[in-house]
């Protein structure tokens, strides 16, 4: 499964290059922001362009590793569906071709006739990528591509994306917002159980060159395997002084807020965009725990960074399952898990995180974190 890890880095730095140019390349960059509303938005003009963006770079992942995995085929799932109906009532299904010129007539359209917008687009969709430069040698996975499944979020922290602050990245500082919380998550889980088995993360506004030649990206990856457990990450290092920092979404409910202060102190109470890129800084040790108390996130937003924390002997807990276990024993927490839907709920929310989450490093930390909210919620 080495090579399944490998396809999905280059796959994912494939979708960042795609993501990339979408914001570099003016005459898609006006597409990407414009508010089409009302009586100036063309009819045929597909639902907005960011949505296509997504869908786009959904549809190329998928492509890519059903090419390679065909026995994934069916089991690899996203954010967005890939069947539009434009303003006249026309259904379209946006797919990747097998070759760029069909996938340009395809993409036309869809924009309306833009042949310009949709060759750019096309022309990044059939681009081989940079390699990431990380090295998966030597990792063998006990598992085979029929047990398993893919959740992807082609651009977590959409909104992010869009405004596009830029942050020059400082090791070790958690910038709350800006283009940096933007990332692809590709996510692997087992069909049996649910569990995320395999993680790929891709940041690809990570770095700016100051000398002019654009935006690099960064990826990680983890793979959690019983035994197995392999990260690009090392596990940080405790922070100065000890202590408990915990990060939270700027809409997280004013109790929470007041009881996790109360616990790690004000100044360590910290808050960013991106529910992917929250996880990604408990991963990085930008933030020890970052807790959700609303189900405001998706299998897509949480599958790929579980991965990498399962990696590094943490975890991410539904929070009201494992607030729940009166006794809090480790065994008594509940994993998210990534295989079964809420059957009792419609569409996106089927598959939306309802319980809220925890996601943590350090099983202590964790139960403090824990104790602190028990009876809050
Ligand atoms: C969003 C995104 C938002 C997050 C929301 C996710 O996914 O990660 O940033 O809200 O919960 O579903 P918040 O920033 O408050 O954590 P998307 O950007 O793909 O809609
Ligand atoms: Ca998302």
């Amino acid at each position: 499964m080495a090579d399944l890890l490998s396809s999905l880095l280059r796959v994912a730095e494939k979708a960042a290059n795609v993501a990339r140019v979408c914001r570099q390349e003016s005459h898609l960059f006006q597409l990407l922001v414009q508010e089409k509303k009302g009586d100036d938005k063309n009819k045929k003009f597909i639902q907005d362009f960011k949505t296509l963006a997504d869908v786009i770079i959904q549809e190329m992942i998928r492509h890519d590793v059903e090419a390679r995995f065909p026995e994934m085929a069916g089991f690899i799932n996203g954010e967005e569906s890939n069947k539009f109906e434009n303003g006249l009532g026309e259904s379209v299904t946006v797919t990747v071709c097998g070759t760029e010129e069909g996938t340009a007539k395809l993409l036309a359209t869809v924009l309306d006739g833009d042949h310009t917008a949709a060759s750019l687009l096309a022309q990044a969709i059939h681009q081989d990528p940079q390699t990431t430069h990380l090295t998966t040698e030597g990792l063998t996975l006990p598992l085979s591509p029929s047990e398993l499944g893919i959740w992807i979020d082609p651009i977590d922290a959409t909104s992010q994306y869009i405004e596009g602050r830029e942050e020059v990245l400082e090791e070790g500082h958690l910038f709350p917002s800006g283009l940096h919380c933007a990332l692809v998550l590709i996510g692997v889980f087992l069909r049996s159980t649910g569990q995320p088995v395999m993680g790929v993360i891709n940041q690809p506004f990570n770095y700016k060159d100051p000398a002019g030649a654009g935006w690099r990206g960064k990826s990680f990856w983890g793979v959690s395997c019983g035994s197995i457990k392999a990260c690009s990450e090392s596990r940080p290092k405790p922070g100065p002084g000890g202590g408990l920092s915990v990060v939270l979404s700027s809409s997280e409910k004013p109790v929470v807020k007041e009881a996790l202060s109360s616990l790690c102190g004000p100044d360590k109470l910290m808050y960013a965009s991106g529910a992917g890129f929250k996880i990604l800084c408990v991963i990085q040790g930008l933030a020890d725990v970052y807790v959700l108390s609303e189900g405001s996130t998706f299998k897509w937003d949480s599958c790929a960074p579980h991965a990498l924390l399962l990696a590094l002997g943490g975890g991410v807990l539904d929070l009201t399952q494992s607030l729940k276990s009166s006794s809090g024993a480790q065994d008594q927490l509940t994993e998210l898990t990534y295989h079964q839907p809420y059957a009792e709920y419609k569409g996106a929310d089927r598959w939306a995180n309802h319980g809220g989450l925890v996601a943590y490093r350090d099983c202590s930390q964790l139960r403090k974190v824990m104790e602190t909210l028990k009876g809050k919620l």
